[in-house]
């Protein structure tokens, strides 16, 4: 069992994409297990996007990443990192295949709606930022044996 930090960020809040992107992530049968809306700070910005601060888009994804209040969620179900970096699709809206999120909503390499966790090391460092171990709701779903085997 895995967890990822899943950002909706501000342009999925301003054009109220929330919804459906959420459905997805339900449909697909992982759980939500914290959520919080928040607004980013310059500093936060900093800190979860450390490994490209000295880049040269760096500027404008903080300005983007500030301009608006953002959802975080705990993402949770098996080999959840990927199963979730497959549904948004490649990382450029333009690039990214129809039936993925960022496919399907966005057509932009910067606006691409969502950020998830690439690795189990950068989910542990990023659920860290955004989220206080006492601020996860641990559950088992009455329907789990319905989504999967129970040696899964
Ligand atoms: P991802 O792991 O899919 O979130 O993508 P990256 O870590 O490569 O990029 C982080 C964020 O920077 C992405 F949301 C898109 C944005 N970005 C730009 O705005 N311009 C670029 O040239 C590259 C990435």
């Amino acid at each position: 069992m895995q967890r990822s930090l899943v950002l909706l960020k501000p342009d999925c809040v301003e054009r109220k994409l929330m919804g459906q992107v959420i459905s997805r992530f339900e449909s697909k049968g992982l759980r939500i297990v914290a959520a919080k809306m928040l607004r980013v700070t310059p500093d936060l910005a900093k800190k979860h996007y450390a490994e490209h601060v000295e880049k040269p888009f760096y500027p404008g994804l903080e300005e983007f990443i500030i301009s608006a209040p953002i959802l975080a969620l705990a993402v949770e179900g098996l080999e959840a990192i990927t199963v979730i970096r497959n549904l948004l699709g490649a990382t450029s809206g333009l690039k990214a295949a129809p039936g993925t999120i960022r496919g399907d909503f966005s057509c932009s390499r910067q606006m691409n709606l969502v950020h998830a966790s690439d690795s189990e090391e950068s989910a542990a460092r990023e659920l860290d930022l955004y989220f206080s171990p006492n601020e996860f709701c641990d559950y088992t779903p009455i329907l789990t044996p319905m989504i999967q085997a129970a040696d899964e």
